[in-house]
């Protein structure tokens, strides 16, 4: 079965992007299953009122709990179609992501986690955040729920987060992708490693030439060069990421670098 994908959102406008390129294709191609659910159609009220002011005080508003709650039951529970609902359910993996700045940071780990997950449901929520007993009480119920950042910085909302978390797990379903070793051999991947520069033709550009080795067509030697220059871009660029190399990884040529 495809990858389901379900977002809630007051703005279901701006995931739209995903319609294009690459997650498009595969939504296009029965690869993932993406839908798009706006909030306000959860609300009963003549406004459409999502938020309230913050218990206790301060800036803001939060969003209310009752309306997330009709709106992630429909989507988290809604029953299979055109499977009587006495057959035995298939073993199916749940998660609901929050994005949200105080959430554990998105990283490829997590987007190789959420990939084996059969249905995602990201609740994108606006203003100060969603009310916290949302993400508790689905906890409760049984249900796998991961609030996550995208990094150190601030967004309006959860909705940039969502279209990131999502690109980043849909490249990884198998087929999504054209080309598989690009999977494996892209920064991030399991060697803990920043990519090495990438060159193509003209071999000379205002002056500038790649390392002569990659025109020389020796493939250890031009395995070497770009291992030299990972790990030197990774020491400048990501110290933090060197730190935590596994020393048994490192050979003596890694060493001398
Ligand atoms: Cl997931 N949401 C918001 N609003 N801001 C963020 C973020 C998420 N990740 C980093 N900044």
């Amino acid at each position: 079965a495809p990858l389901r994908l379900d977002v809630v959102t007051i703005f279901p406008d701006y995931l739209r992007v995903l319609n294009l390129s690459l997650i498009g294709r595969a939504a296009a191609e029965g690869l993932i299953d993406l839908r798009v659910h706006d909030l306000r159609a959860w609300t009963h009220d003549r406004h459409r009122t999502v938020d309230d002011t913050p218990l206790g005080g301060g800036p803001g508003m939060v969003m209310r709990p009752d309306v997330w709650g009709l709106a992630l039951d429909e989507v988290l529970g809604r029953e299979e179609e055109g499977r009587p609902a006495t057959a035995p359910e298939p073993p199916r993996r749940q998660v609901l992501v929050m994005p949200t700045p105080a959430g554990e940071v998105f990283t490829q780990r997590t987007a190789e986690d959420l990939a084996g997950a059969d249905h995602l449901v990201l609740a994108c929520g606006r203003y100060e955040g969603i009310d916290a007993r949302v993400a508790e009480h689905y906890r409760e119920a049984g249900v796998e729920v991961r609030e996550l950042s995208i990094g150190d910085y601030v967004l309006n909302g959860g909705e940039a987060a969502a279209v990131v978390i999502i690109e980043a797990v849909a490249r990884l379903v198998p087929g999504v992708l054209g080309n598989p070793g690009s999977v494996v051999e892209e920064s991030h991947s399991r060697a803990g490693l920043l990519e090495h520069p990438v060159y193509t033709r003209p071999v000379t550009w205002r002056s500038l030439e790649p390392d002569p080795v990659l025109l020389g067509g020796d493939h250890g030697r031009v395995a070497r060069t770009r291992r030299d220059q990972a790990l030197l871009r990774t020491a400048v660029r990501r110290p933090d990421m060197v730190e935590r190399l596994d020393p048994a990884e490192l050979d003596a040529a890694d060493r001398a670098v």
